[in-house]
């Protein structure tokens, strides 16, 4: 039966590009479940925008020297842009810049005012006094009160998921100044949210909601038994959207009051655009509404907007908030600051049209239940493993054989044996075995089963063997082709929410007008006898151990640039005096011969021309250069350095170097040529 969905998917900070963390906790399955919706003949809004406020954005501007504006602009651009050429398909992408945006949070919030739901009051805030700011969020950390994270922020702690207020941090510590900060007094606006408690136990706890997934639902619990507390929604900041009541001068609504009405904002938007009526979607009781978000959201999906919504009166609430875990990446926690990340624009760039491998792998092995580990080589494992081999195979054969047999024209079929009726009946079957994961929002085993039905058309091709048959039996051969080619046919549609590129692709090479889902458990022919199929066309290509190298290498390269890049210079040294200075005897010199020690992973012999005389020296050289690379080299050797012996070799001098942000040594060399022996004074 046909239904209202609104879908949303968290709004991504617009600080930065998406990463795979990001795809695979939150956009992957949105988009997935989106498509399954629409597919399935439903009314879908998926909604989505970037979050242009609050104070990571504030901090990355301040970082690289620009306003915040120009940092939402190049980044809302960026992230919009990928997300379509990924294939997530929202309805609409907006940002919470707009002014439907600003006008829609503003009348929320002046809602809620003027029904009295909010608690006025001066309290002491966290103040930075070198900054001449009040801290909260991310402009504050310190030691978690509830879990002894000493990375906690003054709204979250990301460890234990804790939503906290600034004062609650133990040791805090300013993230402008590093300063210890003081107390100052500000009014602000709170959101009594011990006033939703009994609401939230009789909705979340006593309700249908049994059936969210255990990670979220156990968080949501422990908070509620913990007891709830009042919360300020403003801030005294200037970037975010203004307080619009009396006494709010000079100061913005929290990034996460505006937020979430982001996504009804976005609604509207899109309404508007197609000339629709966007009340149904969040007033309608018959609406579901969704709300796919990473695990470090759900207090405010769960607790805090929904208590928004209920304190407003008018709205839904969400049916369900299928949060997922953690990605890592490589074993180690994914981070932005780290660089430590697979960023999808370079994704897109570094495997261009292969964009179903990214979404299938992270789709396989999503962090739905724990945090997961996402690893260049399992990417390349189901890639070549199972795209490649057993959906790519089967389907290449099935179009490769109805050529060569029958110039691409679909065979009637004659008697069906018994595994032919089993194999047909099992077809018929896959759209519920499908949806019965997706309903409970296990896309990863959805996944599989998809991954299944390709099997079954493996397993039969290879148990029916048409290819030894057709010399022998025509008839018998026609007919396993018939419905090979039906399975071929079935998943072009089943497989669209997890392979769109794919899917499209296939129904290329098909040649067949859409059939629905529906249509797959419930019609006896999905493509019929006498229809033309296309030529062949490999659907995925193997993917080398080269390139999985190379992505390692970069990952590893991106990290040490990084490193080098935040790397604290060291401090000057101690004052020398000149005489010490002229004591250092330095020359210029010409490499004239180079080996590697043996056995050694670091270390160069090299034969230096001082022009005083020709000698040995051991230079840890050797992982940023080969032993061809120097001969011929003029570099600066100090000379008098004491000799040591290194692994049994006396070194008679010492090279100078020096290190690029990438980990590669340089020499320090004339910029041109000279005599060796020359004095460096
Ligand atoms: N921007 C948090 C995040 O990206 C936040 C989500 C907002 S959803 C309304 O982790
Ligand atoms: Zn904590």
């Amino acid at each position: 039966m046909s239904k209202r969905y609104t879908i949303t998917a968290a709004l991504p900070y617009t600080n930065g590009p998406i990463h795979i963390g990001h795809l695979a906790g939150v956009y992957v399955p949105a988009d997935i479940y989106a498509r399954y919706k629409r597919l399935t003949g439903n009314d879908v809004a998926f909604i989505c925008g970037s979050d242009e406020h609050g104070v990571p954005i504030t901090i990355k501007a301040k970082k690289e020297g620009v306003s915040p504006q120009d940092i939402v602009d190049k980044y809302h651009e960026i992230i919009k842009k990928s997300f379509v050429d990924f294939g997530i398909t929202f309805d609409n992408y907006s940002r919470t810049s707009a002014k439907i945006h600003h006008d829609t949070a503003s009348e929320f919030f002046k809602t809620l005012y003027d029904k009295h739901e909010f608690i006025e009051e001066v309290t002491e805030q966290l103040y930075d006094e070198e900054a001449n700011q009040f801290l909260a969020d991310r402009f504050v950390t310190g030691t978690c009160p509830k879990c002894g994270n000493e990375e906690a922020y003054g709204d979250q702690c990301e460890n234990c998921g804790s939503s906290l207020n600034a004062t609650d941090l133990i040791n805090p510590k300013s993230a402008i100044t590093g300063n210890v900060p003081s107390l100052k007094e500000t009014k602000h606006w709170f959101l009594p949210l011990n006033k939703y408690e009994d609401f939230l136990k009789e909705w979340i706890l006593k309700g249908h909601k049994k059936d969210w997934k255990p990670n979220v639902y156990g968080q949501v619990k422990s908070w509620i038994d913990d007891g709830l507390r009042p919360r300020a929604v403003t801030r005294d900041l200037d970037w975010g959207i203004p307080v619009p009541v009396p006494g709010g001068e000079g100061k913005v609504l929290y990034v996460w009051f505006d937020a979430p009405i982001g996504y009804i904002s976005a609604t509207k938007e899109w309404a508007q655009n197609v000339g629709k009526d966007w009340e149904p979607y969040w007033k309608d009781k018959d609406t579901k509404l969704v709300h796919f978000i990473g695990k470090d959201n759900i207090v405010f999906h769960c607790i805090i907007f929904p208590a928004m919504l209920k304190a407003e009166g008018s709205y839904i609430l969400p049916d369900n908030v299928p949060a997922n875990e953690f990605l890592n990446l490589e074993g180690k926690k994914l981070s932005t600051s780290k660089n430590w990340a697979v960023w999808l624009p370079d994704y897109l760039e570094d495997f261009p049209n292969q964009q179903d491998v990214l979404r299938y792998s992270l789709t396989a092995n999503a962090p739905e239940s724990k945090d997961n580990d996402f690893t260049w080589k399992d990417f390349q494992a189901r890639n070549n493993n199972e795209l490649v081999a057993i959906f790519g195979n089967f389907i290449n054969r099935v179009v490769v054989l109805t050529n060569k047999y029958y110039g691409g024209i679909i065979p009637e079929a004659s008697e069906f044996s018994e595994v032919d009726n089993e194999t047909l009946a099992a077809i018929k079957a896959y759209p519920s075995v499908i949806e019965s994961s997706l309903e409970r929002y296990r896309f990863r085993e959805a996944s599989q089963e998809l991954m299944n039905l390709a099997r079954l058309g493996n397993k039969y091709l290879a148990d029916e063997e048409p290819w030894k048959l057709v010399k022998t039996d025509e008839v018998r051969t026609k007919t396993i082709m018939y419905v090979a080619l039906q399975i071929a046919s079935a998943l072009a549609t089943l497989c669209e929410p997890f392979l769109p590129f794919t899917s499209d692709k296939l129904k290329g090479i098909l040649n067949t007008t859409d059939n629905s889902w529906a249509d797959i458990s419930t019609k006896n022919i999905l493509i019929p006898a006498g229809h033309q199929i296309g030529k062949g066309e490999l659907l995925f290509s193997k993917i080398e151990d080269k390139t999985i190298q190379e992505q390692l290498d970069k990952l590893e390269a991106s990290k040490k640039a990084n490193e080098a890049a935040n790397k604290v210079l060291e401090p000057q040294k101690d004052i020398i005096t000149f005489d010490d200075f002229t004591k250092l005897d330095m020359r210029v010199g010409t490499i004239l011969e180079a080996e590697k020690m043996p056995k050694t992973k670091k270390l160069l012999v090299l034969k230096v021309d001082t022009g005083i005389d020709i000698r040995t020296i051991v230079s840890g050289i050797a992982e940023s250069f080969t032993p061809e690379e120097v001969i011929g080299k003029q570099v600066t050797v100090l000379v008098n350095l004491a000799p040591r012996a290194l692994r049994g070799v006396e070194s008679e001098g010492m090279i100078l170097m020096t290190e690029t942000p990438e980990g590669k040594l340089v020499f320090v060399n004339p910029d041109t040529a000279v005599n060796s022996g020359l004095q460096i004074s």
